[in-house]
């Protein structure tokens, strides 16, 4: 794997996938979802997995769980070398191997089909087993979204993997607090989800999911306790990039308009530092606002038509 030219630093890389996936965008649904875990992706890919897009037995394995994010995986993926740029260009189009979830044997540097939550954990908790059995030290890292959390085999997959010790195993939350039809509080009640990965064996850490030295630092400290998982709750921003999206659950499911496109692709390559908000309460750093009215809000929407394909 290596960094094409325009795209030195994890920085870089994580502007070329936001406004990737907003041009992927135009058609289908999950832009925020996939803006939401630019910087996750673009840190590992840019330096902090090993070997990955190789077909190398000791490759750190990557499974994005939360499948409907597919768009970013193809784009880091592009932009570091892996699959062909311009493949980008026919995502969702009819006979393209860049579906609406990331699929299996057709796309180069994609291990696993995915797509359907709550499965990815225990998908990535056999690779480590396996990676322990054969002993090449391959670790593998799954991204959930904080909404998948929900999904009971997510938590029977963390019990299985405290109970094999499986320290070479990572998950990251992009807990963005969006899922797709509520804010994940007024779903989940509110449970914190790192107290919740410890109860059940695991070690786990929280950081702002778009600082990419935070995100840094905290990968290269896994595993954080020997013979334990790692969970790295990532606090991120749905749709992080436009700021039109951000924290918008519509763009959960609005695609992206002809009209729109120009001005949001400005809008991310104009980024060097993301700026705090003057809305925000603490300029520390990208934070959701809180949730306003009875609903967390639809946001506004974009200029064109609502999505045109992918799904819920
Ligand atoms: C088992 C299953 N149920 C429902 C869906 C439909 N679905 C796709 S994305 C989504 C919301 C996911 O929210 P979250 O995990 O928080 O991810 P985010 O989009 O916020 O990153 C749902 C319900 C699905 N893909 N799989
Ligand atoms: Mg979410």
């Amino acid at each position: 794997m290596s960094l094409r030219p325009e795209t030195r630093t994890s920085r870089d890389l994580a502007a070329r996938v936001r406004a990737d996936v907003v041009r992927m965008h135009r058609r289908g649904s999950n832009v925020g979802s996939a803006m939401s875990a630019a910087d996750v992706l673009a840190v590992l890919y840019a330096g902090a997995l090993r070997l990955p897009g190789t077909t190398d037995p000791s490759r750190d394995r990557l499974v994005l769980s939360k499948g409907h994010a597919a768009a970013a995986l193809y784009a880091a993926l592009a932009r570091t070398g892996v699959i062909d740029p311009a493949l980008l260009d026919d995502f969702l189009a009819d006979g393209s191997p860049l579906t609406g979830h990331p699929p299996h044997g057709t796309v180069p540097g994609i291990d696993v089909a995915t797509g359907s939550l709550g499965q990815g954990l225990a998908i990535a908790a056999g690779m480590a087993w396996a990676a322990r059995t054969d002993g090449r030290g391959a670790r593998a890292f799954v991204v959930l979204g904080d909404g998948e959390c929900q999904e009971g085999s997510v938590w029977e997959a963390a019990a299985l993997a405290s109970r094999l010790r499986l320290d070479n195993l990572v998950a990251i939350v992009d807990a963005n607090g969006l899922q797709g039809y509520d804010r994940v509080a007024d779903v989940d009640g509110g449970l914190a989800l790192a107290p919740r990965f410890e109860a059940f064996g695991w070690a786990a850490r929280e950081t702002d999911g778009h600082d990419h030295d935070a995100l840094r630092a905290v990968l290269e400290q896994v595993p954080f306790a020997p013979g334990r998982p790692s969970a790295i709750i990532a606090r991120t921003v749905k749709g992080r990039g436009v700021r039109d999206m951000e924290d918008r659950l519509g763009w959960h499911y609005f695609n992206v308009s002809e009209a729109d496109l120009p001005r949001f692709i400005a809008e991310i390559d104009g980024w060097v530092t993301p700026p705090a908000r003057p809305s925000d309460p603490s300029s520390g750093g990208p934070r959701r606002r809180q949730r306003r009215g009875p609903r967390a809000r639809a946001g506004r929407g974009p200029t064109g038509p609502l999505c045109g394909g992918g799904e819920p």
